[in-house]
């Protein structure tokens, strides 16, 4: 439909288009307007809430007169696209990241005083987005961000859930979920329904032949259930680029409700089904690392990555370009398996709707898909039962059939003398029942497959897809190491040491180019440059200290050190280790004369995550946790010298809070388990220092920042299995006596009634310690010994963590972006043009 203005009446629109306000008064005037006209409240009824409202408001127009420029300009350029394909995208707030993308926050502070709210009351009325679990999910988020920054023509593609990540409250101890909606203010985005997509169920697949002869598949007799399309605009820092997240929710296809059946009587029924449409988009799944194999969950899959085909390809044939172009207009990113169904789906549009021949639909997907791979979990890698494909998607299953029936006959041809390598390495595994292996799927479908940091790239070429690199050839899988957004994860969460940094560099180019951060090593020795930056430090942890005491009455001495533990609860992530350590230290103060006690380095112990809420073992470790706080927080001897906090319902906001606070952060995965880890990046960059086992992107931020600037310990990922295979069969596997001491005590009920936690002390002493907690505890207090140590010469620390800033460059999200556009995509930036010498 063509449903552009005639000639003839555009000067009325160009001469009345939307502007941006310039000044503290139009943003005022523009406030105002909003939360007396669109808010419908006035100055007799305006709270916090509604404030925050008018701000958002105010700024949505701006972003959205851009966002409408850059999908514009992009829709005339035409470029080659980027797709990124995430379940999760964990966005947090949007307003303070808005604010400080388009430059205006300063202007809207003063202009926000004037009206009487302080800017810091207002952003924390925002609720976050919280459409993930953990890394994987924010990672998604940094990258939109990087996108829009560096102008990359791309769209972001999830789903609109209805509940994000539960909320956590911690009752007596326990972690108890509490659903998250957060939808019932949310003005960052825009419904289309206009944009809708019918997509498919069940159903089955007739076959017959043309009159050409060519065989043709019909799947036919299936259940619809309607996406529509709800959009949010994604800001640039310092570019107008505007790009888009589109997100999916579903409705029943008939519109609001069955009339035959509401005519029939049958109006329960009918609401019933509107209801089961509904379901498809309205919640997350909380798992961490863990497919549970629910059909719910592949149908929000299937639902998602057909509603985003259906799109890609409309646009696409909007360009009237032959099918053989479509791979150099659009390149799609799999953030991980989740969408890995895009690949099937893909090959029925261009097999069953475009006529294209079985060879020529293959070269077009495999050119047009890359896949990241984000762990080497075991129990992570998704599998689905061929009967519930075969039941729900019927047409996809033939055709994931065709897709390894070519493969095998390829695997058959090239390697003759390797029998057992078919069963190893098809898509189907020979199971009862069997099951379609999503990840052998995904490397198959794509022309590249990267793994997150240097040591995980190089874990999955040895062992979950040894097999496909002797197939393929080693080309086909690479590294890009994860990276986080230093917009929202230095210049928001800590302004002041971004406005030190920027004093010093003479501006906030290092934004966009986070090496620049190296010149700020030449300050390393500057007294008037250390001061500021410690002073900094210490304001971030008094914060953290605020917030603590607020949070949950407890009092923490922000002259302490401040050791932080924040991420997804999981044995592997080993929370457990971290809370034995403590336990051992409180052993140890309790041991002192109180001479001695003068003597030690005061700590507060803060943890922070949540655990899936069917994950039993990690439920019990925020247990401990809490239930070790109670004792020794309360302990007259202990005072301050020791506290243990567990900060509830850890978020992105919270995140904001918590990052710029660390003295010490700790991920201490088993080596080989964590892909990469984000958040210590955020830690470093932040001022703080790391313990950390090596695993994942401690092993690259150590060759960054020098192996002097980071408390490494623990044994080596080629060690791990050894070590597993002797705690089962050595039959001399004694667990560390420092640790018998911790665990003697629990046993004692010194933390409350033992038998909640012989779960997981036997799960070390009994059953095989899989996450090597005892073989690494003995390295990781001697390593805490040496952080006490080290802390007490704050001038040596000071230049420790100046200079791991200044060497921070490398894990901007903007470098992994460019490295994915480049290695990956094959796409090109697309720049607004330049407007009043901006
Ligand atoms: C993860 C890895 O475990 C992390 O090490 C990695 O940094 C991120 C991003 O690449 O991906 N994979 C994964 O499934 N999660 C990750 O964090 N889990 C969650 O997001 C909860």
């Amino acid at each position: 439909v063509e449903a552009s203005i005639p000639e003839g009446q555009r000067a009325a629109w160009k001469k009345f288009s939307a502007t941006e306000f310039k000044t503290k008064d139009e943003f005022e005037s523009e406030v105002v307007k909003h939360i007396e006209t669109t808010l419908a409240r006035s100055l007799f009824n305006c709270d916090e809430a509604a404030a925050y409202g008018g701000v958002a408001l105010a700024f949505r127009d701006r972003l959205v007169i851009e966002w409408n420029r850059t999908q514009q300009r992009q829709s005339s350029a035409d470029p080659k696209r980027v797709y990124y394909l995430s379940l999760e995208f964990l966005m947090g707030r949007a307003l303070d990241n808005a604010m400080l993308n388009v430059g205006m926050k300063d202007v809207a502070k003063e202009g926000l005083g004037e009206l009487g709210f302080r800017m810091e009351d207002v952003i924390s009325q925002e609720r976050d987005a919280a459409l993930g679990n953990g890394g994987l999910g924010r990672l998604a988020a940094c990258f939109l961000d990087s996108l829009a920054t560096l102008n990359y023509p791309a769209w972001g593609y999830a789903l609109r859930y209805k509940y994000g990540i539960f909320k956590q409250e911690i009752v007596d101890g326990y972690q108890v979920e509490v659903p998250d909606y957060w939808l019932d203010f949310n003005p960052w985005e825009f419904p289309r329904h206009d944009v809708t997509v019918d997509v498919q169920f069940y159903g089955h697949v007739r076959k017959y032949m043309d009159e050409s002869g060519k065989q043709i598949s019909v799947w036919e007799d299936g259940e619809l259930v309607t996406a529509v399309a709800y959009d949010a605009p994604i800001p640039g820092f310092g570019t107008r680029t505007t790009n888009n997240l589109r997100l999916w929710s579903s409705k029943a296809s008939h519109g609001e409700f069955d009339f035959t059946k509401f005519n029939s009587g049958e109006y329960e029924a009918s609401v019933a089904e509107q209801q089961r449409a509904e379901t498809i988009s309205a919640v997350l799944y909380p798992n961490d690392s863990l497919e549970r194999g629910k059909e719910l969950r592949l149908k929000q899959q299937y639902f998602w990555c057909a509603a985003s085909l259906f799109d890609i390809v409309r646009r696409f044939k909007k360009s009237r370009k032959a099918w053989k172009e479509f791979p150099n207009q659009v390149a799609i990113q799999l953030n991980d398996t989740h969408p890995t169904l895009a690949i099937p789906e893909l090959m029925r549009i261009l097999l069953d709707q475009e006529g294209l021949e079985w060879d020529e639909a293959w070269s077009i997907v495999q050119k047009t898909f890359g896949y990241t791979n984000h762990t080497v979990l075991p129990e992570a890698l998704e599998k689905w039962s061929v009967p519930l494909v075969q039941h729900l998607l019927p047409r996809h299953l033939q055709i994931i059939y065709d897709i390894n029936l070519n493969f095998m006959h390829y695997v058959e041809r090239n390697f003759p003398k390797d029998r057992e390598m078919l069963g190893r390495v098809s898509i189907i595994e020979e199971s009862t029942p069997k099951m379609v292996r999503m990840a052998y799927l995904a490397v198959i479908g794509s022309h590249k497959v990267n793994g997150v940091a240097e040591l995980h790239s190089d874990l999955i070429k040895t062992t979950i897809f040894k097999d496909f690199v002797k197939i393929y050839g080693p080309d086909k899988f690479t590294n890009v190491t994860n990276g986080i957004t230093p917009r929202r994860w230095l210049h928001q969460a800590n302004p002041r040491l971004s406005e030190l940094i920027a004093s010093k560099l003479g501006g906030y180019d290092f934004l966009r180019d986070l090496t620049l951060l190296h010149k700020i090593e030449a300050y390393v020795d500057d007294k008037e440059f250390r001061k500021e930056f410690q002073e900094i430090k210490y304001a971030n942890k008094v914060r953290l200290a605020k917030y603590t005491k607020e949070a949950h009455g407890i009092s923490v001495n922000p002259s302490s050190l401040f050791d932080i533990q924040v991420k997804r609860i999981h044995e592997y992530k080993r929370q457990q280790l971290n809370i034995f350590g403590v336990i051992y230290r409180y052993l140890e103060l309790k041991d002192m004369s109180p001479e001695e006690r003068k003597k030690v380095q005061p700590r507060v112990s803060f943890f922070g995550g949540k655990a899936a809420p069917g994950y039993w073992m990690a439920k019990t470790i925020i247990h401990l946790i809490n239930q070790v706080g109670a004792v020794v927080n309360n302990d007259k001897d202990i005072g301050d010298l020791l506290k243990v906090v567990f900060l509830e319902d850890y978020n992105v906001s919270k995140a904001e809070i918590i990052c710029p606070a660390s003295d010490i952060s700790e991920h201490i995965s088993t080596a080989g388990t964590e892909a990469s880890g984000t958040s210590n990046m955020k830690f470093v960059l932040n001022g703080g220092l790391v313990i950390g086992t090596c695993d994942g992107a401690n092993i690259e931020i150590t060759r960054e920042i020098g192996e002097d600037n980071i408390f490494l310990f623990g044994n080596l990922s080629e060690d791990v299995e050894d070590l597993r295979h002797a705690h089962t069969y050595s039959g001399d596997f004694a667990i560390d006596p420092k640790l018998e001491r911790v665990f003697a005590v629990i046993r004692a009920g010194r933390f409350g009634d033992a038998a909640q936690f012989s779960a997981l002390v036997n799960s070390i002493v009994e059953h095989g310690d899989y996450y090597l907690v005892s073989d690494d505890f003995a390295s990781y207090i001697d390593t805490q010994k040496l952080i006490d140590a080290a802390y007490k010469d704050q001038e040596a620390w000071l230049t420790k963590t100046i200079t791991s800033v200044s060497r921070m460059g490398f894990f901007s999200s903007d470098r992994c972006i460019d490295e994915y556009a480049e290695m990956i995509w094959n796409v090109e930036p697309l720049a607004p043009p330049k407007q009043n010498g901006a």
